[in-house]
């Protein structure tokens, strides 16, 4: 049977970057997407030879619909037909309560979250519907099912990615194609928090007395859904550490 492929966004750090490895493992070709091209192409390269796997790095960045259709425009023959879509590219940016929130943090999170995801999903989504199969996994969050103080914007746009998971579900499922989501709570192994506090490494050692997810578990779980026989859509996974039990429920009393 011919290897199956997936196509990835955020792959050069993160969950996007552990499932690549996880589905190159398993045998999956893979289109993996980021904007920093050198990390792309070097990791594209290291699983490629590993794995023994056709790996192609497309580097653009998908707040730009221009790039995106650029992107999606040129792949080849070999490359059309994408079996799986991951949209997992995404971040937080600033922990402002509401009314001292940065509008370029706002904008810079709506227009990765939420319309980025949108971009991949049009440009993609057809070539699924004609091939009367495919499936979309998008990763949301649990900040996408509950609000916390200073969460604001990340929070409303996790909000969407839950409510266009659902709405996308309504729309493909009667041309053969699932979508589903994962919503992660706390995951470490991520550049996640470190993106949100602008670098700052000391603000960003959020994981230290507690035990999140990794990385490496949020892709065994997209793996698993992925992994279902073509009649079981899973539509939605609610994962947390086990010292986690909401976004403001944590047992910080240290890493067990
Ligand atoms: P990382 O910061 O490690 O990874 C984010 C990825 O998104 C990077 O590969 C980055 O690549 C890519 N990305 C960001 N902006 C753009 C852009 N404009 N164009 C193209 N690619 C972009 O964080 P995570 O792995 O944690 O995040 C992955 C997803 O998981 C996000 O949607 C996040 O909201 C979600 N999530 C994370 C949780 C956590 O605690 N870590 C918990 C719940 C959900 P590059 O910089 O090269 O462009
Ligand atoms: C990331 C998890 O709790 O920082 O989506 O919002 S949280």
């Amino acid at each position: 049977m011919k290897a199956k492929t997936v196509l990835i966004t955020g792959a050069t750090s993160g969950i996007g970057k552990a499932t690549a490895k996880k589905f190159a493992k398993a045998g999956y070709n893979l289109i993996i997407t980021g904007r920093r091209k050198e990390k792309l192409e070097q990791y594209a390269e290291k699983l490629a030879s590993k794995y023994v796997v056709k790996v192609l790095p497309l580097a653009f960045d998908l707040r730009k619909v221009s790039e995106v259709k650029k992107a999606i425009k040129s792949l080849g023959k070999s490359w059309v037909k994408i079996d799986i879509l991951i949209n997992n590219a995404g971040l937080a940016k600033g922990f402002d309560p509401i009314h001292e929130g940065h509008i370029e943090d706002w904008e810079l999170m709506i227009d990765t979250n939420l319309k980025g995801l949108l971009y991949m999903t049009r440009m993609i989504a057809p070539k699924m519907v004609k091939a009367k199969s495919g499936h979309i996994i998008n990763v949301a969050s649990t900040a996408g099912k509950e609000v916390y103080p200073n969460g604001n914007v990340y929070c409303a746009s996790k909000h969407a990615v839950d409510a266009l998971t659902k709405a996308m579900r309504i729309d493909l499922y009667k041309h053969g194609i699932r979508v589903g989501q994962v919503a992660p709570g706390h995951v470490e192994s991520t550049e996640f928090a470190l993106v949100r506090f602008d670098g700052d490494r000391e603000r960003s050692k959020i994981y230290d007395d507690f035990v999140p997810t990794n990385s490496k578990d949020i892709a065994n779980v997209i793996y698993f859904m992925a992994s279902q026989p073509a009649h079981v859509n899973i539509q939605d996974i609610l994962v947390m550490g086990t010292q986690q039990a909401s976004s403001l429920f944590i047992n910080r009393s240290g890493r067990k």
